[in-house]
């Protein structure tokens, strides 16, 4: 496949005024006609017109009114070419004919349990008719849908309702008009027998939009918690960045089958039902919180990306990125702000760093892709959402605000690129911004190494803080960044000490601005030395290398003014602890643990100041996969695993009392009604990693505890939480569980998942065969992108000893479906196939184990550009 690259970017020569859209939906057979004025730019009349397609067949195309000769034009499956086009501005008009059934690849028009449904990001919408399918080609549509009334009584598209009518033949119609001109991939059409949830909301500006979320039949009232979030989400875009919304409705629709979580189409934004559908019998508190924050993103999206879109997709951290920041603002005033960004430290850390660290590296704005499906990625979301984060850190609220605004009026109606972006902080804050660029050009997670030194006589301390990003595929040199480094020096009371002067970096309030390779910052007149409290909230996305004794590190978990830096001393002492006894696990030895941490936490635990989730992540131990990046090189996943165990051991009994407490105090509660917001979801979360850490004695009191729990659960968190652990733990009665678990949620697909997920996540040498048993399941489909990711997906993630079993038959079983897959949905494979991303990482005979199932699939005929991208860039 060919490398597109940035630095090639060039206009369309026709830009298009306006797109009229004809279907004609039948099971059997489906029509597009597509009307298109097209005008040239300057300077290039009469230049050959080159449209995008993939799988395309034309059936009619004539120009100006007239059906062109065969001699006129070109057109294949992927391409169509007007040879000699008009010299002024003219009118298009083509005939395609699809067939949504057979479309299993779920991009361009495809049908999901009977509806029929659009994906046109990224370059879905050349599916569907000959286009510029490129977001910098913006243009307005108009959308007729005919369709039969009885399969498809509901007809929606993008902007607002222009007319409907009954064609008297069993068939009805719809005119959608979007006045926002819009790139293609925004395009989307559903048409279907659904159900919906209505309301209304008035903006700021008085306008009244009509809401909807459609649903399959029956499922309306599981979408109220999405259209609350709906709501909240229109009141915070005005309050908080001024937005508001600009069509008479907003539609969304949910669907069963769906390549990714959702998709911010004008006006109609459609669902993957996983972000939609919640009732406390069927979500649990995870899923209340992923739904509120989806539906603000995709929502967010109709101005950071809708009506200021992308030049190109080298370009899709500008919508992606900002947005990922806007929801997660938006949660955090939703809920808690410190719980917030721990979790989402916690998320980049897990996904985005192994990505950064990996052959899959590539730069928040990457410079050349095969494939662009395949930077959806940690990087261009989570990482660009941080890299926003450190600009309004770097930059201050006010002028953060400020370019904000600048951006949206200066921009408003175009397709920009990140350059312009900046451009409008560095003029709203007088900042040369150029350094800060490095963000945006660089991969790679940078690690910054701390030393001090105490002087007590001249009462001055000083840090060095030295950074260095290691080499990246393509990229092997690497400049210095602008990091900010939030920061306290916290003093023997637990409060902050204030220096009566600091040199050696730029201080900007209590953040440090690190623009060299290497600071010397000294801090004068401090009465003792202080115990450095660095990158509070997170302020940066890279590693420290830092060798505070533990003394100190329990002193911050105690005392820290920042809530961030409490829980990160809290990580760093078990983070050390666990990589020690990994050590000693591959040495032979018996693992052992300083107890002196674990009674600091149990203190924490006694602290009523502290709200319970905050608690319930300060006893959430690493995850093995945590551990194992951490370890980085030679990994013996069981290895891992056998100090984890001893660990999660030592705590449990260490803290038995107050754990056992903490289910019994969640136990007498459990009459009170379920409420998914923070407090209800923090005592639940609390208790249930309480209770896992207890079960792992595997001591009959506790599992008798979990067996309560699993059989007097009012809502699915608890309920799943019980299950879990008593299957994870092999738990004599865990397969009547999982048998009655079935039993009452076997017809809900959206439960289903999780049924499989705790199957195929358990930690057990039994786990490889019931997952290829489950692939024989009724209730899974290899058709269906949610069954597959809660099945194989939770086990190449979720399960380190399994997926990484020592005979390679894990590798293979993962690569197996990958090859299978590949034809009939190339995203979904691809997807897949980055769970081997840090196969590198492994210990000789596992690497070469791995090395051998990729290679399998690298001997598959025919593969996708997808995997084949992927493929190749892991193996380099
Ligand atoms: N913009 C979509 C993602 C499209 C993915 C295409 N492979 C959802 C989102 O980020 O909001
Ligand atoms: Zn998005």
């Amino acid at each position: 496949a060919p490398v597109i690259r940035l630095a090639d970017y060039r206009p369309t020569p026709y830009a298009i005024d306006k797109v009229d859209l004809e279907f004609d939906l039948t099971p059997e057979r489906t029509l597009v006609a597509a009307t298109l004025v097209l005008s040239p730019r300057a300077g290039t009349a009469g230049e050959p017109l080159v449209l995008n397609g993939d799988e395309l067949t034309l059936v009619r195309i004539a120009v100006d009114g007239r059906e062109l000769r065969e001699d006129e034009y070109e057109a294949s499956a992927d391409r169509l070419t007007v040879k000699a086009p008009p010299a002024g501005s003219f009118r298009l008009e083509m005939t395609t004919r699809l067939d949504p059934a057979a479309n299993t690849k779920l991009m361009g028009l495809y049908r999901s349990s009977g509806t029929w449904c659009t994906q046109c990001e990224a370059e879905g919408f050349r599916r569907i008719t000959y286009y510029y399918d490129r977001p910098d080609v913006l243009s307005v549509f108009t959308v007729k849908i005919v369709a039969p009334k009885i399969e498809a009584p509901i007809l929606l598209s993008n902007g607002n309702p222009v007319s409907s009518g009954d064609l008297g033949d069993g068939r009805h119609f719809a005119v959608w008009h979007d006045p926002w001109p819009k790139p293609s991939y925004l395009f989307a059409l559903v048409a279907g027998d659904l159900d919906a949830l209505e309301d209304e909301f008035t903006t700021m500006g008085g306008r009244k939009v009509k809401l909807a979320i459609y649903v399959e039949k029956g499922n309306a009232p599981k979408a109220v918690y999405a259209m609350d979030s709906l709501k909240r989400s229109m009141k915070w875009d005005e309050e908080v960045f001024g937005r508001e919304y600009d069509l008479d409705v907003f539609n969304v629709v949910a669907v069963s089958d769906f390549n990714m979580g959702a998709m911010e189409n004008k006006g109609l934004n459609v669902f993957n039902d996983k972000y939609v559908l919640a009732d406390p019998e069927i979500a649990t508190d995870a899923d209340y919180a992923g739904i509120e924050a989806v539906i603000a993103h995709e929502y967010f999206h109709n101005w950071t990306g809708d009506r200021i879109t992308c030049r190109d997709w080298f370009q899709l951290c500008l919508k992606e990125g900002l947005t990922v920041f806007r929801d997660q603002e938006f949660s955090s005033d939703m809920r808690s702000r410190a719980v917030k960004r721990i979790s989402d430290a916690r998320l980049l850390r897990s996904q985005q760093f192994p990505e950064d660290g990996g052959p899959l590296a590539h730069p928040v704005r990457p410079e050349q892709y095969k494939e662009i499906n395949n930077f959806y990625t940690a990087t261009v979301y989570e990482k660009g959402a941080e890299v926003i984060r450190m600009l309004k850190t770097l930059i201050g609220d006010d002028a953060f605000a400020r370019g904000m605004d600048l951006y949206f009026t200066r921009h408003d109606g175009e397709a920009a690129t990140i350059e312009q972006f900046i451009a409008c902080f560095a003029e709203a804050s007088g900042r040369d911004l150029e350094p800060f660029m490095v963000w945006y050009r660089e991969a790679g997670t940078p690690t910054v190494t701390i030393d001090e030194s105490w002087d007590e006589a001249a009462r001055r301390y000083t840090l060095t803080l030295t950074q260095e990003t290691p080499a990246t595929p393509g990229q092997q040199t690497k400049k210095p960044r602008v990091i900010p480094v939030r920061f306290g020096l916290v003093g023997p009371d637990g409060k902050d000490m204030r220096p009566s002067g600091i040199a050696g970096a730029e201080v900007n309030g209590d953040t440090l601005i690190l623009t060299a390779p290497s600071h010397t910052v000294t801090f004068e007149g401090l009465p003792s030395r202080p115990v450095p409290s660095l990158f509070r909230r997170f302020s940066a996305p890279v590693k420290v290398r830092q060798s505070l004794s533990s003394a100190d590190l329990i002193f911050l978990l105690a005392n820290d003014a920042d809530s961030f830096n409490r829980w990160q001393a809290g990580t760093t002492l078990a983070m050390t602890a666990l990589v020690k006894a990994t050590q000693q696990v591959r040495a032979g030895q018996a693992p052992s643990f300083e107890t002196a941490p674990i009674d600091a936490l149990g203190k924490l635990l006694d602290d009523p100041a502290l709200d319970a989730a905050f608690k319930a992540l300060l006893i959430a131990v690493p995850s093995e996969n945590d551990v194992a990046r951490e370890v980085a090189e030679n990994v013996d996943p069981d290895a891992v695993a056998t100090a984890h165990l001893a660990y999660r051991r030592t705590i449990a009994g260490r803290l038995e009392a107050r754990l056992r407490a903490i289910v019994e105090a969640d136990n007498a509660a459990a009459d009170q009604p379920y409420v998914p917001d923070a407090a209800g979801s923090g005592r639940r979360s609390l208790a249930n990693t309480a209770l896992d850490l207890l079960s792992i004695t595997g001591s009959a009191e506790a599992m008798a505890l979990v067996r309560r729990r699993f059989e007097t659960a009012i809502n699915m968190t608890d309920r799943m939480a019980a299950l879990t652990i008593l299957v994870h733990r092999g738990d004599a009665g865990a397969e009547a569980a999982l048998a009655a678990f079935f039993e009452r949620f076997g017809n809900v697909p959206l439960v289903v998942d999780k049924w499989l997920s705790a199957q195929a996540s358990a930690p057990l040498p039994g786990t490889l065969d019931k997952v290829m048993t489950l692939t024989q399941h009724p209730a899974f489909s290899f058709g269906n992108p949610n069954r597959v990711r809660a099945l194989v997906g939770a086990f190449a993630t979720s399960n380190p000893t399994q997926f990484g079993r020592a005979d390679g038959k894990g590798f293979g079983f993962v690569a197996d479906i990958i090859s299978r897959l590949d034809a009939a949905n190339p995203q979904l494979a691809a997807r897949l196939l980055v769970t081997f991303r840090s196969w590198r990482s492994y210990e000789p005979k596992r690497r070469a184990q791995a090395e051998t199932a990729l290679r399998s699939i690298q001997g598959k005929p025919q593969l996708s550009r997808d995997v084949a991208d992927i493929l190749e860039r892991t193996l380099a």
